[in-house]
């Protein structure tokens, strides 16, 4: 059996028996789905992933792509490929695209949840994959001759790009320095040196590769406003057929050499330098280049998000079915009675918080990225919170950074957990984990850093937003804590979900409040800079909490009407996990309300040559 262990059951509980999915299939644009189908998916694409997607995962990692300098060319590993194309040939990336670039409609949830799959059993291949998903959003942005392009990209098999970063310019995208010229037939010239670009060339999986790049046409403005998109093919095309043809001026320079994520090319792309110029296409042919690439910023932070819960959820079964088997030691109970039977480790006590806290942090943050991807779909987030059109974007927008940002820094703690309960055999590559930390770091860098990822929670998505999307998830919240559903078995847990609540309303007040200040005090500013990341994570324990608790609800439903087997083990695992999370972590939050309570600026005034 390969590395990944994908988790169907708990899918299939989030999807059928919290969110209603069955509820919105079979109806209004999802009329062609149906329940049984939707689950015969979730097992195809499971079936797929745990075995051909994953079968390259280690091969890919010990021998990485290569670089030929002089062809400018990447080349990947056979058995990537081979593992990319079987993924490729199952079309799941039709799901939830546009009918009109030859897409699926399919409930966001459903399509987030596949993609989990993919993103836990080979994430490298889930990326060069991003194609259609560009050529989704061109069809929704472009002109009408894009929109022809677009269709032309997913028929004929283009990769994509998003070209952003350069040497100076990385989470200050508007200090990027690439040009653009424009030429007297409408097209421009892209001149510079941009850095780190994803698959930026990808040996012969696809025929061509649209860069969408963002550069300063001459004379614009400074900072992302001044920026522009452009679409800079790898080779000219016929414009009708897509029949490619001769180069065009862009060129990988480059290929890092990285921590992890190996399978994945991280390039460096030249832009004009050798001679030919590179072509570009101004995109929508208007002149609002940040705007138009947050739409793919959007879509890859929901997708690294994902991609990092993923990979905890699979080093967690990982980790689960190695202590079900390894006997260590015995019960501690009989510690002193030398000749007591020995153990699997999972009776160890501190092996079963650790395996507890895995499961509660990959199934919690589970239930928050389908929440997400519900709030993506009107009709599906009216269902599941009540939200009409403008609250679920609003809802989606304020979730993105807590999907990207708690998403990939709870994974990445978290799977050292994982390691943990392996002991010294954690540390070798005869088991998947150590690769799995290599690999998720990332998560916490690209698409915006955690730092970045909690400034725009809290300045955009929140102070921006006026609090609404917020105040909206705090009744839902309230709801939950409210409710006298299950009591006896999950009172503890609400009174401890609702002093998180307080907790975290107390935490946005004093960010608040120092904002405010700010306007007579510029310095109380840096105090939400210094918080803001414990803040972040603060409301993503605050929402892991609320939908381990509403999951515990339906679980005790579930219970009372007799579940049994392995139903009653899945159900009970539920009714546990959300206690635990309660009692454990949730009370942690009240000393972060302490810290955010007691900022200063001490640590500012120091003198750097006192770090
Ligand atoms: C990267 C790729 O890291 C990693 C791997 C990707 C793998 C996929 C590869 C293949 C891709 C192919 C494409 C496929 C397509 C789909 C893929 C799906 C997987 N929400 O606050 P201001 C806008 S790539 C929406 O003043 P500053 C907005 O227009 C590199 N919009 O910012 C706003 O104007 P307004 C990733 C937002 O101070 C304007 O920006 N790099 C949002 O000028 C200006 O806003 C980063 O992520 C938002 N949340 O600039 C950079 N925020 O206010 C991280 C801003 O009028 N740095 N806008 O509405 C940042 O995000 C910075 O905060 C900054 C600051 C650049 C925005
Ligand atoms: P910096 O911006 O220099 O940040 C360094 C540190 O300073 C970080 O801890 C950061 O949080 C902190 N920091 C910086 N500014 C602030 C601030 N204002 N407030 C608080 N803290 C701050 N880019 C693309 O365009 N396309 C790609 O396909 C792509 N793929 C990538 C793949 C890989 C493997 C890697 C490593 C990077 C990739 N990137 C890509 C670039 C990636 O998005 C950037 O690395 C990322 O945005 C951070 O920029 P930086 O590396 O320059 O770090």
């Amino acid at each position: 059996m390969g590395h990944y262990r994908s988790n169907v059951r708990d899918l299939e509980f989030n999807l059928f028996e919290v969110l209603g999915l069955g509820d919105v299939l079979g109806t209004g644009v999802f009329g062609d789905l149906d329940v049984d189908t939707a689950r015969a998916m979730l097992a195809e694409a499971a079936r797929l992933a745990e075995g051909p997607l994953a079968e390259s995962f280690a091969d890919a990692d010990r021998t990485p792509p290569t670089f030929d300098a002089d062809g400018h060319a990447v080349s990947l590993p056979d058995s990537f490929k081979v593992s990319f194309r079987a993924w490729r040939q199952a079309e799941w990336f039709r799901m939830g695209l546009a009918e009109e670039v030859g897409g699926v409609p399919a409930p966001r949830m459903l399509a987030w949840a596949i993609n989990e799959f993919a993103l836990g059993a080979q994430p490298a291949a889930y990326m060069y994959l991003t194609g259609p998903k560009f050529a989704d959003i061109l069809h929704a942005i472009g002109t009408e001759r894009q929109r022809h392009w677009a269709t032309l990209a997913i028929d004929r098999n283009w990769g994509a790009t998003m070209v952003l970063t350069e040497p100076d310019a990385g989470s200050d995208v508007g200090a990027g320095r690439t040009k653009a010229i424009a030429q007297s037939d409408g097209t421009w010239h892209i001149e510079g040196v941009k850095r780190f670009i994803t698959a930026a060339d990808s040996d012969d999986l696809f025929e061509n590769i649209f860069h969408q790049v963002l550069a300063r046409p001459e004379g614009a403005r400074p900072g992302t406003k001044g920026l522009s998109l452009f679409l800079v093919p790898k080779f000219h095309f016929d414009p009708e057929t897509g029949e490619p043809g001769e180069r065009n001026g862009v060129f990988v320079t480059g290929l890092e050499h990285k921590m992890g994520l190996k399978a994945s090319a991280t390039c460096e792309l030249t832009f004009g330098g050798h001679g030919t110029p590179a072509v570009g296409y101004l995109v929508g042919e208007v002149h609002n280049g940040i705007a138009q690439m947050f739409r793919v910023i959007e879509e890859a932070r929901m997708m690294v998000g994902t991609k990092a819960i993923s990979t905890l959820s699979t080093g967690y079964l990982n980790a689960l079915e190695y202590a079900k088997t390894r006997v260590q030691g015995s019960d501690l109970t009989q510690m002193t009675d030398k000749s007591a039977p020995r153990v699997t480790i999972t009776h160890h006590p501190d092996v079963r918080r650790s395996l507890m806290t895995q499961k509660a942090y990959a199934e919690g943050l589970r239930a928050i990225y389908l929440y997400t991807a519900a709030h993506q779909d009107d009709v599906v987030a009216q269902q599941v919170s009540g939200a009409d059109k403008e609250m679920a974007f609003r809802v989606n927008d304020l979730l993105l950074p807590i999907v990207k940002g708690v998403g990939s820094e709870q994974a990445y703690a978290k799977l050292t957990e994982s390691l943990q309960c392996f002991g010294g055999s954690g540390f070798l590559q005869d088991y998947p984990i150590e690769q799995y930390i290599r690999d998720a770091k990332i998560d916490s860098l690209y698409e915006g850093t955690t730092a970045i990822q909690a400034q725009d929670f809290f300045f955009r998505k929140i102070i921006r937003d006026r609090g609404v999307a917020l105040a909206h998830l705090s009744a839902e919240i309230t709801k939950t804590v409210q409710s006298v559903e299950g009591n006896g078995r999950l009172k503890v847990a609400r009174d401890r979900l609702g002093t998180a609540l307080e907790d975290v309303q107390a935490m946005t007040a004093t960010l608040t409040g120092h904002l405010m200040g700010a306007q007579e005090h510029p310095t109380e500013l840096y105090k939400v800079g210094l918080g803001s990341v414990r803040y972040l994570m603060a409301v993503g324990d605050l929402l892991i909490g609320w939908k381990l608790v509403q999951q515990a609800e339906i679980a005790l439903r579930k219970l009372d009407d007799g579940a049994a087997g392995k139903d009653k083990a899945f159900y009970e695992g539920k009714v546990v996990t959300a206690s635990f999370f309660a009692r454990n972590v949730l009370p942690g939050l009240h000393a972060t309300r302490e810290v955010l309570d007691d900022l200063d600026n001490e640590l500012m005034e120091l003198d750097e040559e006192a770090f």
